[in-house]
């Protein structure tokens, strides 16, 4: 049984009834405006939390750009120490956290963890870039020249994430830029505001005993009005956000009418491709985490299967086993692997969506129900669903934030199955399975997948956190967490030095006078 009360105690969160504000200080200020946060698990109160005002955001921001005029001075391998202690914290904050993470957003608890273990990678990984943030150098065209190019820190880094990831995508975006001598505003999803709370919590110890000044990391529990102000305002260099193409595109607008930087992760729809030489055994269950997993609301969640039509039938069949046996129910339980949509209106966009696709031809195999009784009330448990499509659907080519699988059949060579696989609006992720080379290399050839992500012989969902995450077209371009995704939240500067005592002009141009 779930005491929500001992988890926010563990998390030093006295009060299961708290009243919290802006990142700056918990509680005590009178907004008007308040939202009571239910668990999607049981329908249970969790918290009331008071919503930013326009003045709560004004005192964020002046805050925000204080702090960074010290922060930026910091050198780098100093911050990274105080977020190798941040994931110290994280790792002995590890099981409460993750709990409150299963409890408000309906991930299972091994998955819940999970997050909390990306959080705790980002953070391994910041600090030891905190050393290297590196620049080329270049040799000059003039005689007693030096050219080289050097990373500066940026700013405010406002961070806008989904309830999905409630608190990992914010550590991907947070602990990078506070390497790069970036402070952060995170405005996390209004269905998921308390464990941003515990987060600032958790970190809380750790800025004071460091002298972080105030206003380094902060939080700003708004809706969508506070996203929109922080794509408007300049003096957010960087924006981040993380949700919906219809959310990103606006985002996206706004801070690109002021030349800003946005870095949009945004909708998916991911697919997997079987061929013929498919390991079965290792394909299936990929599939099905990536369908199920997190109950289809990753943005690298499985969505379409794009079959040959040699083993459509054999893998149809499987799948078919497996579906219905699927256990469903309260996430923080053992042995659950599907969990609660987070509300019903997901539950309603989910039955939509069926509805939509069976018009349009679709064939449901399994699955697309609402689940029924005490243990259920919340009316957001549904059976994971299975339908057979084509390609061409309209339904097929959105992005339904649910446990939706559609199967679409294939014949001939990988070629027909990489043109359906990108014959979508969207490119985040994207597999193979196959053990034959010549099918694995087209697959990620100049004519193969167009992802941000191609695997093979891995599922799309739960990437590492040490590659470049993010994908193409209606997914936004951006790339947050590993590899050199650094690089955004820095602005670059190029140096040339005359250590001469003559003025050399490049191009050979002569100017005398
Ligand atoms: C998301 O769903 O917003 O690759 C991110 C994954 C996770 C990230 C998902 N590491 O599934």
């Amino acid at each position: 049984k779930t005491d929500i009360t001992d988890i926010l105690s563990q998390l030093g969160i006295k009060d299961a009834n708290p009243a919290y504000s802006t990142g700056l200080t918990w509680g005590g200020e009178n907004n008007a405006e308040t939202r009571t946060i239910h668990s999607p698990t049981n329908g249970k109160r969790i918290a009331t939390v008071n919503m930013a005002s326009e003045a709560d955001y004004e005192q964020v921001i002046t805050t925000a750009q204080q702090a960074f005029l010290e922060w930026r001075t910091w050198p780098s391998p100093k911050r990274g120490e105080v977020v190798r202690q941040i994931g110290q914290k994280l790792r002995e904050y590890k099981e409460p956290l993750g709990k409150l993470v299963s409890y408000e957003m309906g991930k299972i608890l091994q998955e819940g963890l999970g997050e909390v273990q990306e959080m705790i990678d980002i953070c391994d990984f910041a600090v030891g870039l905190s050393r290297q943030l590196h620049g080329y150098t270049m040799h000059s065209e003039r005689p007693t020249h030096r050219m080289y190019e050097q990373y500066h820190p940026l700013g405010i880094v406002g961070v806008i994430s989904a309830f999905n990831f409630p608190v990992a995508v914010w550590s991907w975006n947070a602990m990078l830029a506070a390497i790069c001598g970036d402070v952060v505003v995170w405005k996390p999803s209004e269905k998921t505001p308390l464990t941003a709370v515990a987060c600032q919590q958790i970190i809380q110890d750790v800025l004071q005993e460091n002298q972080v000044p105030e206003g380094v990391f902060n939080i700003i529990i708004g809706d969508a009005e506070i996203g929109s102000k922080m794509a408007h305002d300049e003096r957010v260099p960087l924006v981040s956000a993380t949700g919906s193409t219809r959310m990103g595109k606006k985002v996206g607008e706004a801070v690109g009418r002021r030349l800003g930087r946005s870095l949009l992760e945004l909708g998916g729809n991911n697919a997997i491709i079987l061929t013929p030489n498919a390991d079965l055994e290792m394909a299936i269950r990929a599939v099905v985490f990536g369908a199920v997993g997190t109950c289809g609301q990753r943005c690298t969640s499985t969505r379409r299967l794009i079959i040959h039509d040699s083993i459509y039938d054999e893998v149809k069949e499987r799948l078919l086993k497996v579906y219905p046996n699927l256990p469903i129910g309260d996430p923080l339980k053992d042995g659950i692997l599907v969990g609660p949509l987070i509300d019903k209106d997901a539950t309603a966009a989910f039955l939509d969506a069926l509805e939509r696709v069976q018009q349009e031809g679709g064939n449901l195999l399994t699955g697309g129900e609402v689940l029924e009784g005490e243990e259920y009330a919340t009316g957001t448990y549904v059976t994971p669903a299975i339908v057979e499509a084509e390609h061409s659907y309209h339904t097929v080519q959105e992005e339904t934030f649910a446990p939706i699988l559609y199967l679409i059949k294939y014949s001939g060579d990988v070629n027909n199955a990489i043109d359906i696989q990108n014959g979508v609006r969207q490119g985040l992720s994207s597999s193979i399975f196959s053990s034959n080379l010549l099918e694995t290399e087209a697959f990620l050839s100049h004519w193969g997948s167009d992802c941000g992500i191609a695997n093979v012989n891995i599922g799309t969902s739960g990437a590492e956190i040490g590659g470049a995450f993010g994908g193409e077209k209606d997914t936004g371009g951006g790339r947050e967490s590993g590899s050199d995704a650094w690089r955004f939240y820095m602005r670059r500067q190029t140096n040339t030095i005359n250590f001469g005592r003559e003025l050399p002009l490049a191009q050979g141009i002569k100017f005398d006078f």
